[in-house]
């Protein structure tokens, strides 16, 4: 099994999508904890977001490797429901792209890559008002608004959040991750949110750091 895994893996980095999804189903199909193939999923994105920093890889790589990773994910899903694992998860999560902002690659696979790492997340998709984020987020009960913005125009929509939080008194409720190509950290220090992160892996380390700080306070 620990063999058939490490193939998985492989699979996954290379962005195999086939071989991913078939050696995922035959190990699920053998018994293997549908955790464990999703940790693998884990190890893989970090792996693909290592080779994408270095250069190694490229948006092709990383929209293939996204795919693979879904692959396992959808395979895995059922086996996590009829186990009644990782209903908790992690952590729950709101994604989406800002208001005015239809750019989602960043954002889908900051979506895979959480969703390989146990949170639950609620992807609203791209163009998303202040308004309905924070509804969403109360009506889930989330733990961190992560927000993707990839353009200098719509930057505006992650400080909107932030106002919009204030206003309801509910800014210490959530934890709110930005990342994308319009942001950095400086800035989403300056605007009020709580971190940012570079990468979707980079994202998915600082997502499980916001919600043990909050397990913790
Ligand atoms: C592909 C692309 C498009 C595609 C988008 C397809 C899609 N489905 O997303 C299309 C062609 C539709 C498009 C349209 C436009 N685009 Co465009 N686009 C790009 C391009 C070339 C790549 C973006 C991308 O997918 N990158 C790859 C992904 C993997 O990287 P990423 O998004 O940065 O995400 C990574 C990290 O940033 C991070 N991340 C991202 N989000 C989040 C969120 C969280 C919570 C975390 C933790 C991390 C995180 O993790 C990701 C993976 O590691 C960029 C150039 C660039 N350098 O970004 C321009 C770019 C963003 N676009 C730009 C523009 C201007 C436009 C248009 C206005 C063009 C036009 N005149 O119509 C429209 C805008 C439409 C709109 N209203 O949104 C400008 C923005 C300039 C600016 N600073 O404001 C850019 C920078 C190009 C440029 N240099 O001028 N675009």
């Amino acid at each position: 099994m620990d063999g058939q895994l490490s193939e998985l893996r492989q699979a996954l980095v290379s962005g195999d999508i086939a071989r991913s999804a078939a050696l995922a189903k035959e190990v699920l199909a053998q018994g293997a904890s549908p955790k464990a193939v999703l940790a693998e999923v884990g190890a893989a994105a970090s792996a693909v977001g290592e080779k994408y920093e270095d250069g190694e890889y490229f948006l092709a790589n990383l929209v293939r490797c996204g795919d693979s990773f879904k692959a396992v994910i959808t395979a895995a899903d059922p086996y996590l429901k009829a186990a009644g694992e990782g209903q908790e998860g992690r952590g729950r999560v709101v994604l989406a792209t800002v208001e005015g902002d239809i750019h989602d690659i960043g954002k889908n696979l900051v979506l895979t890559f959480l969703q390989g790492d146990s949170f639950v997340v609620e992807d609203m998709g791209v163009n998303v008002s202040a308004l309905a984020l924070v509804d969403k987020a109360v009506e889930v009960g989330a733990d961190i608004i992560a927000l993707s913005c990839l353009m200098s125009v719509t930057r505006d929509g992650v400080k909107k959040v932030c106002s919009e939080l204030e206003a309801r008194g509910l800014r210490d409720r959530f934890a709110v991750l930005v990342g994308g190509a319009a942001t950095n950290e400086r800035w989403a220090k300056q605007i009020g949110c709580d971190a940012w992160a570079s990468s979707a892996t980079e994202g998915t380390r600082v997502a499980r750091t916001l919600v043990t700080i909050r397990a913790e306070a």
